[in-house]
């Protein structure tokens, strides 16, 4: 937009004034916040109108991404790029005796999701506007967001994230388009007319009001929205008469109980505990979505035999699976068609991503449970299942008898999502070429082969513009002023970064800035955490959510090791370096808390001892999030990912380090194997066993990790540390992380790629020592990045599955 900087000072101040009531002097940083939030919104609310006029007018066909989890993060600086006005407002601030930067840190993380799952969906919503595709996301509008992690004496302990606290200023309430969802009750079955008619009666009625929240393309005129759905008690359920008694308990813990469905995330990223309330968020923003989507969708007064032809569903993992059976129910119910046609339209209509291969974050809900929450839903799914199992019966019942039973999606006692979501959509896709090619071989094999053509690769991206343009600004400016703008809308166009490649001086600068970002980075980590680092040692960097498969475990004990061999020899020749670790653990999930633990405690243990705190450090960054990886990714000099072969779908946090120019220690695993086709095996160290050899051992029982223990002294040295009394705690501190690796047989193969892993780390140092080697290395990084956009992705997503029209700008189409 048209923007300069006298006219927004003129607004800001007046907006300053109205919102705070108060003068800029008086005013506080959060007043200051606030009314720069809102000026931006209001600066961004024509083209967020005139989308929506222009999508309706053009009977466009809109995606529509449901999502348990959008982890978006802060919006401000975002919103400012995407308008053009960053520079305007930055100016027109400092004009005022302002700093955006502190402005903009008063705004809260908006955290609705666990991780890369959540992540994924917020860079989608910005590659979707940004591409031009009319895509909205559609989830769960949670007042709480994932818990705000604190280290207290080495453990992590959770805190409520409070995020709404002070207000949400992008969010737009619309209690017009508000819709009931109903639980529970029963199903009365009436023949009228010729057909089977069904009634849902004595349900337990919750109101869900959609918060909406634009998402502006980059400069491009187009805003989508992030629909949110949050759930609010019925007026008239709300007693008033039990209200005028003074009945007040009874009536409030009603509302409580209804308002609980939006109260909070989840904060599980692979553990299904098959909780009830789990199942009503579900549904409950499922059928919300459904509603509000058939009803616009019949304001624009097209038939509904052609819905599946303006509306493409996609599905985010399982948790919205709910969206199969309850179209179906709208298309047969409400709208009474029939099971055939109904069907023909539902799966036309709907596509599913599956994110992890693990057994244990697979969906599956007791009968019973399903039953009784949801009748109606339940019906539906059992006649998709009768149908379903009559067909692979006939097919397979001479061949495999046992297939069907294996294909099934009731079985056990169970409803099993996965296999839902296989059969009510067109298209199921992986994330990473990997972990496709494993779900249609291995995982869903029998699937693949029932239906040939519905299994598909996409690989996943992360937007460019949040995880280098916005948080790397020197590095974007020395992009840009070797090859142009064009690479933050056509982020392929970094390859033209290629021919710095054997430049001295470019690459030269490429290191000043590293170490510039290295600098903001521990001046931002002493600041918020009292900690110091060295810029001029190695950043290693491990930064996800921690789980025995990402093998947090490997990192440390290799750490270790390190110490152990620096304590004998303190003159080993070692390139200094600082280990920083972020990662929340689920509340429950005991062995990664202990990790944590661990990691804090060897941190201490190193941090303290003068032998060694020149070359070694360790640090547990707390409260890891995209905030806070804003800050680290831009300082990375390594990038840990090193996940067990098989286990990790994809990954997106290797793209972001890649991106900014870090160097992967990684194994052959989820979009490492893409990272290693873009960027060649001389620019990545690769280690450890290969997804097939993974396989190879779970299935034949031969490896044995206590013989590893047995035979590698340093290793068993640097396990036995847990234990011995070296660390400042207990001998049973560390028990369940100890008896995982030799108790049971170490599932995740630590033991097993240990040593390749201790050589390749001793390779990378090596090659940092050849500063001029490794910034090449950092360059082609940087340079092959650009398939990693999720730009990319979604223009895959569109071209293969969704067939949604691209629009270079709407200004124009009004
Ligand atoms: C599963 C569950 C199970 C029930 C309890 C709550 C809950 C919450 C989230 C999940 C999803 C787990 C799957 C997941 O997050 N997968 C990650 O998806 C990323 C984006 O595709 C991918 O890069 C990571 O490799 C993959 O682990």
């Amino acid at each position: 937009m048209e923007l300069n900087v006298n006219q927004f000072k003129k607004d800001y101040l007046r907006r300053l004034k109205a919102k705070s009531g108060r003068p800029l002097e008086e005013s506080t940083v959060w007043d200051q916040y606030h009314a720069l939030g809102s000026l931006i919104k209001e600066y961004m609310t024509d083209d967020w109108v005139g989308t929506s006029i222009a999508y309706n007018k053009l009977d466009t066909r809109q995606v529509f991404y449901f999502s348990m989890e959008f982890l978006t993060g802060k919006l401000l600086c975002d919103y400012m790029h995407a308008m053009g006005v960053f520079e305007v407002v930055e100016q027109g601030l400092t004009d005022l005796g302002l700093s955006l930067e502190t402005i903009s840190e008063a705004e809260r993380d908006q955290g609705l999701g666990n991780g890369g799952l959540g992540r994924l969906a917020a860079c989608f919503m910005d590659s979707m506007a940004s591409v031009g595709i009319p895509g909205h996301g559609i989830g769960i509008r949670f007042n709480f967001g994932l818990f705000e992690q604190k280290i207290i004496n080495g453990y992590q302990v959770e805190f409520p994230d409070r995020w709404l606290e002070n207000r949400n200023v992008w969010e737009v309430k619309m209690p017009d388009k508000a819709v009931e969802v109903h639980f529970g009750g029963s199903v009365r079955q009436d023949y009228i007319g010729g057909r089977n008619v069904f009634f849902l009666e004595n349900t337990e009625v919750v109101m869900a009001v959609p918060y909406d929240t634009p998402i502006p393309g980059y400069q491009n005129g187009i805003v989508n929205t992030l629909r949110l759905y949050s759930a609010e008690a019925k007026t008239p359920d709300f007693d008033l008469a039990g209200f005028s008694r003074g009945d007040y308990n009874r009536v409030f813990s009603e509302k409580y109980a209804v308002e609980a469905i939006s109260q909070v995330l989840y904060p599980d990223d692979a553990y299904e505990n098959g909780r009830l309330l789990r199942l009503k968020q579900e549904y409950f923003f499922v059928s919300a979505g459904l509603q509000g989507i058939m009803r616009s969708f019949k304001r624009s007064g097209l038939p509904i035999r052609d819905f599946h032809k303006y509306n493409a569903i996609h599905i985010n993992d399982t948790h919205p699976a709910l969206a199969i059976p309850e179209l179906m129910r709208l298309l047969m119910d409400i709208e009474e068609l029939n099971w055939e046609e109904a069907w023909k339209i539902t799966t036309q209509t709907i596509s599913y991503t599956n994110h992890t291969l693990l057994h244990e974050a697979m969906e599956k809900w007791p009968v019973d449970v399903m039953k009784s929450l949801l009748p109606r839903i339940f019906m539906i799914i059992e006649e998709i299942d009768r149908r379903f199992n009559q067909i692979t019966e006939r097919l397979y019942h001479q061949v495999d008898p046992r297939r069907s039973q294996q294909m099934a999606i009731i079985g056990d006692g169970q409803v099993r999502m996965a296999h839902l979501c296989i059969v009510g959509s067109h298209s199921v896709n992986g994330v990473a070429k990997l972990h496709s090619e494993l779900l249609a071989t291995k995982e869903l094999k029998p699937f693949n082969e029932f239906y040939a053509g519905k299994f598909n690769n996409k690989t996943n991206g992360i937007t460019h513009r949040r995880w280098l343009l916005h948080s790397n600004p020197r590095l974007s400016a020395h992009i840009t002023e070797a090859i142009g703008d064009e690479w933050i809308k056509e982020p392929e166009s970094l390859g033209r970064l290629m021919k710095y490649h054997s430049d001295p001086a470019y690459l030269e600068k490429l290191m000043a800035i590293k170490r510039a970002n290295k600098v903001d980075f521990s001046n931002y980590l002493h600041k918020t955490s009292g900690v110091s680092i060295d810029p001029d040692s190695i950043y290693d960097i491990q930064i996800k959510r921690l789980h025995e498969y990402k093998r947090q475990t490997l990192n440390i004990l290799h750490i270790m090791s390190m110490y152990l061999r620096l304590k004998e020899d303190p003159d080993l020749d070692l390139i200094p370096r600082t280990f920083l670790f972020g990662a929340k653990a689920a509340p429950g999930y005991q062995t990664a808390k202990q990790t944590i633990k661990l990691i804090n405690a060897v941190g201490d243990l190193i941090n303290a001892d003068k032998d060694v705190n020149e070359k070694l450090k360790v640090v547990f960054v707390e409260n890891y999030g995209v905030t806070v990886a804003e800050h680290i990714i831009p300082s990375a000099d390594i990038s840990e990912q090193i996940s067990t072969a098989s286990k990790e779908a994809s990954g997106t946090g290797n793209m972001k380090l890649m991106m900014n120019g870090a160097v992967t220690v990684a194994t052959l695993d989820g979009a490492n194997i893409e990272i290693l086709e873009a960027v060649g095996k001389d620019n990545i160290f690769l280690f450890g066993l290969t997804a097939e050899e993974v396989y190879r051992y779970t299935e034949n029982h031969s490896y044995k990790a206590f013989e590893i223990y047995q035979n590698n002294p340093l290793l068993r040295r640097a396990i036995d540390m847990m234990t011995d009394g070296t660390l400042n705690v207990s001998p049973e501190e560390f028990y369940l992380i100890r008896s995982a690796l030799l108790d049971h047989n170490d599932a995740f193969f630590v033991l097993k790629d240990f040593e390749s892993y201790a050589n390749i780390q001793k390779k990378a140092c090596e090659a940092y020592r050849d500063k001029k080697r490794w910034s090449a290395m950092s360059l082609v990084n940087i340079a092959k990045s650009g398939i990693f956009s999720s730009d990319r992705t979604i223009r895959d997503y569109n071209r293969d599955i969704w067939k949604a029209p691209v629009f270079e700008t709407l200004k124009g189409s009004l």
